[in-house]
């Protein structure tokens, strides 16, 4: 066995690299968490780890992900990259703070939105678009974004329905209020109700909205539908929509529900809140 012991020069930390494994085997560190860099970019320890693990392999790097926690597209994204076990090389992008429109981000996305992806020479935008090429990439099989052309027919259906109707008029609703404190819209409400009741008439007589199990189009709809409730927008008419809610809840949990999405649509709940009471 081989061991080549890779020194970082600001700190304690070691990688000890089988190079007859071709693993990392072993890492000391004086703190677990200390950045410390790697080219041009500030990787944790387990990041590098990673990266020289995957390269030593021969393999491709994973995909880059621009995102930022709370937005309910970004945390899609990470939601499937839990499901399939892609060890997205993160990129926070406070949009907040104007991150997105720095030329090195404008001249890849000239868009300026997040969530956005680089795998190797692909550089993709739009959550949905995302969500179905990282099922035919990364997926094991076909099951989240099916290859049965009537089953994948309700999926696009489904998923075109949260895009340019549930999302869009959850957005309308409630996105002035949180972004630039304007009160709410009576007209705005009766078209979201509207959207929530459409949704209510897909899922009778149904577990999922497309297939008979989880696909992406639960994932999309389920992530607005859960911000939707965390606005504690009324569901009651919607018995359907709840119970389909709380599968969708329980299906993601081993994934990291509550920590990726639950918090950010807390998070999101929260400025609402502040921006109603104001
Ligand atoms: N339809 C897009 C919407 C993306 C979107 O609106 N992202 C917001 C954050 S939630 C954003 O990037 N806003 C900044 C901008 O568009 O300049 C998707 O689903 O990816």
């Amino acid at each position: 066995m081989i061991l080549v012991v890779l020194k970082n020069q600001v700190s304690h930390i070691s990688l000890f690299l089988d190079f007859d494994t071709k693993q990392t085997c072993f890492y000391i560190t004086d703190f677990f968490y200390l950045n410390f860099k790697l080219g041009n970019c500030v990787d944790s320890v387990a990041v590098v780890q990673h990266k020289l693990v995957h390269s030593l392999k021969g393999g491709k790097m994973p995909p880059i992900l621009y995102y930022l926690p709370p937005s309910p597209p970004c945390r899609c994204i990470l939601l499937l990259g839990k499901m399939l076990d892609i060890n997205f090389d993160l990129k926070v992008l406070n949009i907040m703070e104007g991150e997105h429109m720095k030329p090195d981000f404008v001249s890849m996305n000239p868009q300026h939105c997040i969530p956005t992806i680089k795998d190797e020479t692909l550089i993709l935008w739009e959550s949905r678009a995302i969500l179905s090429y990282l099922v035919a990439m990364y997926g094991k099989d076909d099951a989240l974004y099916p290859a049965d052309i009537k089953t994948r027919a309700l999926v696009d259906s489904r998923v075109q329905f949260d895009l340019g109707t549930l999302y869009a008029r959850f957005s309308d609703y409630f996105m002035p209020t949180i972004f630039m404190g304007a009160p709410l819209e009576e007209s705005k409400k009766s078209k979201l109700n509207e959207a929530l009741y459409w949704l209510e008439c897909m899922l009778k007589g149904k577990t999922w909205l497309a297939a008979e199990h989880f696909t992406i189009a639960d994932l999309t709809c389920g992530v607005t539908v859960s911000q939707i409730e965390a606005f504690e927008f009324d569901l009651r008419n919607y018995p359907k929509t709840r119970d389909w809610l709380q599968r969708f809840k329980d299906e993601l949990e081993p994934y990291g529900y509550q920590e990726i999405n639950q918090s950010g649509a807390d998070v999101l709940a929260e400025m609402f809140k502040a921006k109603l009471l104001k």
